[in-house]
């Protein structure tokens, strides 16, 4: 018979268990849908962008803020979401962090997709974390806008030149090492689309924040009326550009950090 072992050796074998995130650094999760290339196939959604799939997006990291794990803010586009934390979770423990959150949203989305749509499809996100200093934030974030903006008008010429009935392969081709001027002239040309007069979220993201306000209430005690500070949540579809002045001043208002 193999000799049993106790429980704190078998601790010995759980080796990544103890990998925190830095101590009392701020810190992005970010999770990305798992093959929604062929979801977004199979169910239909409209091609480039379907504001229903981003209503569900949406929706789905919403309830991170009902979970327990107080994140700070979170952006979304495409198939990713991006949320910050300015405390750890679960003690820093990062396959904790990770395997809660990107599980969290996968179940979210599923029950969100299966309420809209009536279908049972097993949803998976994949979650990273990236630690980053309290200044570099903003710059973060203005990255991932960057992102969303590039893939905005990549697969807006993307599915142009599908229309036009090239298959993928061509299509991807005729795309690779045009630049954004040339993208937006194709688009432009082909399909009359302004590709600056989109839908803003569809350019710009999706931020989910909290956003104070004062509530007028009476202290039972003395009868006097009192302002007290409440938070809520709120959704934003109408961004700035994070890397411009305005932009810095809507985020600074709402992580209250300062370069
Ligand atoms: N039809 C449609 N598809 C979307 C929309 N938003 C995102 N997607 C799809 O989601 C994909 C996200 O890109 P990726 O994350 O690179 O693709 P993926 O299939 O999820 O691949 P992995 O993340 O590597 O598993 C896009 O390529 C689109 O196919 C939308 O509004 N409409
Ligand atoms: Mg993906």
């Amino acid at each position: 018979m193999v000799p049993s072992m106790d429980v704190s050796e078998w601790n010995r074998y759980e080796i990544f268990s103890e990998i925190k995130v830095p101590y009392n650094i701020p810190f992005f999760v970010r999770c990305d849908g798992r093959n929604f290339h062929r979801l977004t196939e199979e169910m239909e959604f409209k091609k480039p962008y379907d504001k229903e799939f981003a209503e569900i997006m949406v929706k789905a990291a919403k309830c991170l803020f009902k979970g327990g794990f107080n994140p700070m803010l979170a952006y979304i586009f495409s198939d990713e979401v991006n949320i910050l934390f300015l405390e750890a979770p679960f003690n820093g423990r990062i396959e904790k962090i990770d395997s809660i959150v990107a599980s969290f949203l996968g179940s979210a989305f599923s029950l969100e997709l299966h309420f809209r749509k009536k279908v049972n499809k097993i949803i998976s996100f994949d979650a990273r974390i990236i630690p980053i200093p309290k200044e570099k934030i903003l710059k973060y974030l203005a990255w991932r806008q960057l992102e969303c903006w590039r893939n905005h008008i990549n697969s807006y010429a993307f599915y142009t030149l599908i229309e036009k009935g090239l298959n993928r392969e061509k299509a991807a081709k005729m795309l690779k090492g045009l630049k954004s001027i040339e993208l937006h002239e194709l688009v432009f040309k082909e399909k009359g689309l302004n590709l600056a007069k989109t839908p803003t979220w569809q350019r710009r993201g999706v931020l989910l924040y909290f956003e104070e306000y004062f509530k007028e209430s009476t202290n039972k005690i003395t009868g006097e009326k009192v302002l007290a500070v409440r938070r809520k949540l709120v959704e934003n579809w109408d961004l700035p550009i994070f890397n411009s002045p305005e932009g810095e001043k809507f985020l600074y208002k709402i992580i209250k950090i300062k370069n």
